[in-house]
């Protein structure tokens, strides 16, 4: 499945670059392990291997090697986060949604716009930007298709902008654990076609405090 954010395919293309260099890593490491041991097995009687105690080119390789693949893994990571970053600066009119958590649930508040509760209805391809606070303690907004998670603190609003580019239903969960019913502080996020989106409001603004789907 295509990551429904762009933001999820950034995270989805760093994740998996660093799984391949890793499990490439493993796999190296342990057949020249598993090569070297039968190689020098005592069994074999081949003799001990001569000790290597200085290699110019050897050390030389290994530290060029290294240092690239860790410099390539930290731009490749610098940059990811950075057009996070740059996505949270958007300002390109992104719809606003003030989101206020408390134990437990979740209360949505669009600008000039309905309310609800445990459900946020945002249109598909345009900037959303949410103003989180929280009435207690610290809840964390996680909706894992999107690959974001933010806290949501007590006394200080946090930011968090994003775009949702393909319509349907994402789970929202509170990802800091915050009391008893932690686990049941769900939600979740409806993205529709700017079209639909347009119809709920109409719809929802005839009869504020109801919950349609
Ligand atoms: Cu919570």
């Amino acid at each position: 499945m295509t990551p429904p954010t762009p933001t999820a395919a950034r995270f989805e293309l760093l994740f998996w670059s660093l799984t391949a260099i890793c499990s490439f890593v493993t796999l190296v490491v342990l057949i020249a392990m598993v090569g070297l041991v039968l190689r020098f097995h005592h069994a074999r009687d081949r003799g001990d291997a001569e000790p290597i105690r200085h290699h110019n080119r050897y050390e030389v390789a290994w530290t060029v090697v290294t240092f690239a693949v860790f410099a390539g893994m930290f731009v490749f990571g610098a940059l990811a986060f950075r057009e996070l970053d740059a996505d949270t600066r958007e300002t390109e009119s992104p719809l606003e949604v003030s989101v206020t958590a408390k134990r437990w649930m979740w209360k949505f508040d669009h600008a000039d716009g309905p309310r609800e509760i445990d459900a946020l209805h945002v249109p598909a391809g345009r900037p959303i930007r949410l103003s989180m606070i929280s009435e207690d303690v610290i809840h964390s907004f996680f909706v894992p298709k999107f690959r974001l998670k933010h806290d949501v603190l007590p006394g200080r609003a946090s930011t968090l902008v994003f775009r949702v580019d393909t319509p349907g239903n994402y789970q929202l969960l509170c990802a800091e654990y915050c009391g008893l019913d932690h686990s049941r502080m769900r939600g979740r996020v409806v993205v529709m076609t700017p079209d639909d989106y347009t119809a709920w409001r109409s719809r929802r603004s005839s009869q504020p405090e109801g919950d349609t789907p």
